[in-house]
């Protein structure tokens, strides 16, 4: 996908323990965000689902996405053909209080460049479809195995990557975190990458 490669940068720049310097420092704090709880409730521009290549459905949060969708998305989605691990497909959210959703497929393991790739094109993809405002899951933490931390890096690096070419392109990003596990991990990164000046 086009958007993935800009974002490379911070990926081979950054180490966990040291605070990567940008080159715009505090005037992105306000545009992200985490949200603890259910993604399903969220009132968005577009939320993410984590979902498998079928895209028909699964456990986790994609079994939440749908349930609350409503069985309409589940039959906009059997129109996508699947989608390809580290790719997007945008659908309505149907019932959901979210305008839109996007179905990436996370890497089964741990595979950085298509986690990447996850993220930035939902934001591509979302931004493109006009959407303000958008809240990612923790894609591939779960059923796919992807270990939380590292996860948390390639999440937070790569919307910092994409809010530093775009700045304006939302509002707000929002991480939405489930597990404590991520509420502790995520406290500790986004200082980090989105430092307050
Ligand atoms: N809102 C927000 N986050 C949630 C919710 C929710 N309602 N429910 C679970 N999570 P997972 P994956 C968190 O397993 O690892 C499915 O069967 C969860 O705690 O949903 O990408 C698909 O169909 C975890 O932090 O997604 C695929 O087959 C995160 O969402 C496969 O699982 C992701 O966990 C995808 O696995």
């Amino acid at each position: 996908p086009a958007y993935a490669k800009e974002n490379s940068y911070y990926l081979q720049k950054v180490a966990l323990a040291e605070p990567p310097k940008f080159s715009v420092a505090a005037d992105l704090n306000d545009r992200v965000s985490v949200f603890r709880g259910d993604i399903t409730t969220l009132e968005v521009g577009a939320i993410v689902n984590a979902a498998n290549a079928s895209l028909m459905g699964g456990g986790g949060v994609d079994g939440a996405i749908h349930r609350a969708a409503g069985r309409e998305l589940k039959a906009e989605c059997a129109t996508l053909n699947g989608c390809a691990t580290g790719d997007a497909k945008m659908t309505g959210g149907h019932r959901l209080p979210a305008e839109r959703v996007l179905h990436t497929v996370g890497p089964i393991g741990e595979h950085a460049d298509k986690l990447e790739s996850c993220y930035a094109t939902c934001l591509g993809l979302a931004r493109d479809a006009g959407a303000r405002s958008i809240a990612f899951p923790c894609i591939s933490t779960g059923v796919y195995g992807y270990p939380n931390k590292k996860a948390a890096v390639v999440a937070v690096a790569t919307v910092r990557g994409f809010l530093d070419r775009h700045p304006d392109a939302f509002d707000r990003v929002i991480f939405c975190l489930f597990l404590s596990v991520d509420v502790e991990i995520y406290s500790q990164l986004l200082p980090i990458y989105f430092p307050l000046g």
